[in-house]
């Protein structure tokens, strides 16, 4: 990116409902840039201050009322986007507000893109890009635990240790550079027990970070469950187990569920998309056979099948069938039933032994998701990621490995501080100090209007 302050000049005005489409008791619109302040003047009957409530008629080009309501102003820098702000709280009908915003663009202003409100604080250095993202999560948040960890983020958990880190790296990088510059003697860096220090230091604080956004990341995507086996297996039964609520139609007649039925649930904070699928057998029933199809392709795109098995029943051989035809997706034998059944399965990780019934056998099953999910047992102490923070992670991980490789197999201690340079910039791209414009623009494209 060549520097954010590229992007602050000649800065249009933008404007857009804030709040989600629909009707409402209040409905927000937000406008952001230089004519904030022109239009207040033009759309608002009372003078504005800063930071004050101001209860206000809004006005159409001829003095009319369009509606009325609480307007916000705020003089740059001290917004959100750092920029002059106006907001108007209005009544919440779709109708006054799209009113408003045909006035509001008349007065000069453009609407505003995904995310742009957004953009523009990060531009306007009022937040870092692992900030901005965070506030995406934090509205997105599938579970509490979720919502919490996007707020550490967005409070800036995860940036200071991504600086931390960028310190420790040009420390080094700085005390390796100028012993190489001005030493009178050689200074011999393999031996060195000070770079050794930094630089395990540094290894340590990596592998770390990883690990933290890995379960942040986690905490944010979830994973995707499909729930899968014969007829009559209990599936639509255990979905509402762990739903804890009766969303599935379930009955005793074999070929019950045939749409695929998809629930967003929480399991311990984790949240699991999961769905419910048509029982997988032969059948000529053009409508059965067409679910059927949609379980196969729902199961093919899941990062976990639990796969449901009717103990009484003894269907190790469908159990087989099915296993063959979902080659790489981990999966979990869920043996249902065993209220009634004498049976048992040996109870381990491909394994588990349940009543959907009862309630009996679920937590341990919800453990076993967790586990393949990759989440620490209770955790909820770290902050959101994503994958490109992790990506980036690994990729600094990699420029140490390699820097240090360089040093103590090939002796060459500028190239050690070459790939510290290079580390750090990598760690930049995670707050946004070096991101190139486009990838900007996608990441900030996925938010929603008004944000
Ligand atoms: N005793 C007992 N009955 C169960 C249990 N789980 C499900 N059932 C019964 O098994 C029958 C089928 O349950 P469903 O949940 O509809 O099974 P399904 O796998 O979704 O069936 P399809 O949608 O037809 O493929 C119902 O009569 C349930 O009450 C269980 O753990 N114990
Ligand atoms: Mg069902």
């Amino acid at each position: 990116m060549e520097g954010r302050e590229e992007h602050i000049r000649n800065r249009d005005t933008i404007c857009a409902i804030a709040t989600p489409p629909g009707v409402g008791g209040v409905g927000i619109i937000r406008i952001s840039g230089p004519l904030s302040s022109t239009i207040a003047g033009q759309i608002l009957d009372v003078r504005v201050t800063a930071r004050k409530a101001h209860f206000s008629r809004f006005l159409d080009q001829h003095g009319r009322t369009i509606d009325s309501g609480i307007a916000l102003y705020f003089v740059a820098p001290e917004s959100f986007t750092g920029e002059d702000t106006l907001e108007l709280q209005a009544h919440g009908g779709p109708q006054i507000l799209q009113m408003l915003i045909s006035r509001i663009l008349d007065l000069g202003a453009r609407s505003a893109r995904p995310g742009e409100f957004s953009e523009r604080a990060f531009l306007n250095n009022k937040l870092d890009l692992i900030q901005a993202e965070a506030i995406a999560d934090l509205i997105g948040s599938a579970t509490g635990a979720a919502a919490r960890a996007a707020q550490r983020s967005l409070e800036g958990v995860f940036s200071e240790r991504i600086i931390e880190l960028q310190k420790q790296l040009i420390s080094t990088r700085v005390f390796i550079e100028a012993a190489l510059d001005f030493s009178e003697e050689e200074i011999d860096f393999i031996t060195d027990s000070d770079t050794s220090k930094r630089l395990d230091q540094a290894q340590h604080c990596v592998r770390q970070l990883i690990k933290d956004a890995r379960q942040g990341r986690i905490l944010r995507d979830g994973i995707t469950i499909a729930i899968i086996g014969p007829p009559n297996a209990g599936k639509s039964s255990l979905l509402n187990a762990l739903a804890g609520v009766d969303t599935a139609i379930v009955t005793d007649i074999p070929g019950t569920t045939r749409d695929v039925l998809r629930e967003t649930i929480s399991i311990d904070g984790l949240p699991v998309h999961i769905a419910d699928t048509a029982g997988i057998r032969e059948s000529r029933d053009v409508i059965e056979a067409e679910g059927i199809r949609r379980a196969r392709a729902t199961m093919l795109k899941s990062d976990l099948v639990l796969l449901v098995l009717d103990l009484q029943a003894g269907q190790e051989k469908t159990c087989k069938q099915i296993e063959e035809s979902m080659p790489e997706i981990p999966f979990i034998r869920v043996w249902n039933k065993v209220d009634i059944s004498q049976r048992r399965r040996q109870d381990d990780s491909g394994n588990v032994n349940i009543s959907a019934k009862t309630g009996e056998g679920i937590d341990p099953l919800k453990c076993a998701i967790r586990d393949i999910a990759g989440l620490d047992s209770g955790y909820d102490g770290g902050f959101s990621a994503r994958t490109r923070h992790l990506d980036a992670l690994r990729r600094t991980g990699k420029h140490l490995e390699t820097g240090i490789h360089q040093l103590v197999d090939n002796n060459a201690p500028e190239l050690l501080a070459e790939e510290l340079r290079l580390a750090h910039k990598v760690l930049g791209e995670i707050t946004g100090e070096f991101l190139p414009d486009d990838l900007l623009a996608a990441i900030f494209s996925s938010f929603c209007i008004g944000k």
